[in-house]
């Protein structure tokens, strides 16, 4: 039977500190996990299934063409650590290649991995799954029942772009810790990274048609006034997103459509018009820029695997 940690959560008064220091700041901003309510999570697969979204799709080609020669890269018989599991379906996917002992699949709440993990185990049932449930952008802990022979980590879907490059070092390298910890040897990371393209289908796939990244970013608004008891009017807020090139990023923002005052209990933020709450940053590397940070980070074997267009890379790095 699958096993299920939930380590220390984020306590509610450092969850409104947080947020608070970055509302009221002369430029406002929010951390990108508080987009991921439960409707946020369902919001986020709905974006990976629409035509705009490329990196899902694309990620999914590129695992499927090349699962065998991947496998050959990483290894089998591994503990597979799967960094922000939500429904497990990518790494189940690899399994059949990968052959893992152990699965790890590690999300910010383990209420969201239960069902999922369950219905895995009784797939796979000689595998060993340990869930666990932590918000590992604040620092990656595992407990001792994860296996230290050979580990490999997963971190699909280019979230390693929704940090700056700066934090996403400091996060590489204590991956790479992790792979030597406990006398562990022959781990390794196989990640997802988005590469840079054309601003146009950059900032379509983050400001789509149907208009679901709008109502995914402004859906961080009703959670705000959730932890906050604040008092947002979603209706008095727009969605923008663009691909900022000179940052080699994309980034959300919400904009304030009319002058307004939001109010918690024990404060007020004035908004003019015009005025932007910062919601996200999702980098777009360069496949050298990419392999780069990894070899900073202390990886130096690294394989690349991309699409005939190079909009998306997968990357296999050892250490
Ligand atoms: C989860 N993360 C990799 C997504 C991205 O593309 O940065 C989140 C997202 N934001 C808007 N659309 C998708």
């Amino acid at each position: 039977m699958a096993q299920f940690i939930q380590l220390v959560e984020q306590r509610k008064q450092s969850v409104e500190d947080e947020l608070l220091a970055g509302l009221t700041a002369p430029q406002a901003t929010t951390s990108p996990k508080y987009l991921y309510d439960a409707l946020g999570s369902k919001l986020f697969e709905a974006i990976c299934e629409l035509p705009e979204y490329y990196p899902t799709r694309t990620e999914a080609e590129i695992f499927h063409k090349h699962a065998q020669e991947i496998a050959d890269a990483c290894g089998t018989g591994a503990t597979l650590i799967d960094l922000g599991a939500g429904n497990c379906a990518k790494a189940a996917s690899l399994f059949p290649y990968l052959q893992p002992t152990q699965y790890v699949p590690v999300d910010i709440s383990i209420d969201f991995l239960s069902d999922a993990v369950s219905r895995l185990q009784q797939r796979f049932p000689a595998i060993d799954m340990v869930g666990v449930g932590t918000d590992f952008s604040a620092g990656l802990v595992l407990p001792e029942t994860v296996r230290s022979a050979q580990r490999l980590f997963f971190y699909p879907g280019s979230s390693i772009g929704n940090f700056t490059p700066d934090e996403a070092l400091i996060f590489l390298r204590q991956i790479k810790a992790a792979c030597e910890q406990d006398g562990a040897k022959g781990g390794g990371l196989l990640i997802g990274v988005d590469l840079v393209k054309e601003n146009t289908i950059l900032s379509a796939a983050y400001d789509d048609a149907l208009g679901v990244t709008a109502s995914f970013n402004l859906n961080l608004l009703q959670h705000l006034n959730r932890l906050l008891d604040a008092d947002f009017d979603v209706r008095e807020w727009r969605h923008r997103g663009f691909f900022n090139e000179k940052l080699s990023r994309v980034e959300m923002h919400l904009e304030a459509a009319s002058d307004q005052t939001v109010r918690w209990p024990d404060g007020v933020r004035r908004f003019e018009r015009g005025e932007r709450i910062h919601t996200e940053n999702s980098y777009k590397y360069s496949r050298q820029g990419f392999i780069s940070l990894l070899n900073a980070a202390g990886f130096g074997n690294v394989t690349t695997w991309s699409d005939p267009q190079q909009w998306f890379m997968v990357c296999h790095a050892r250490l």
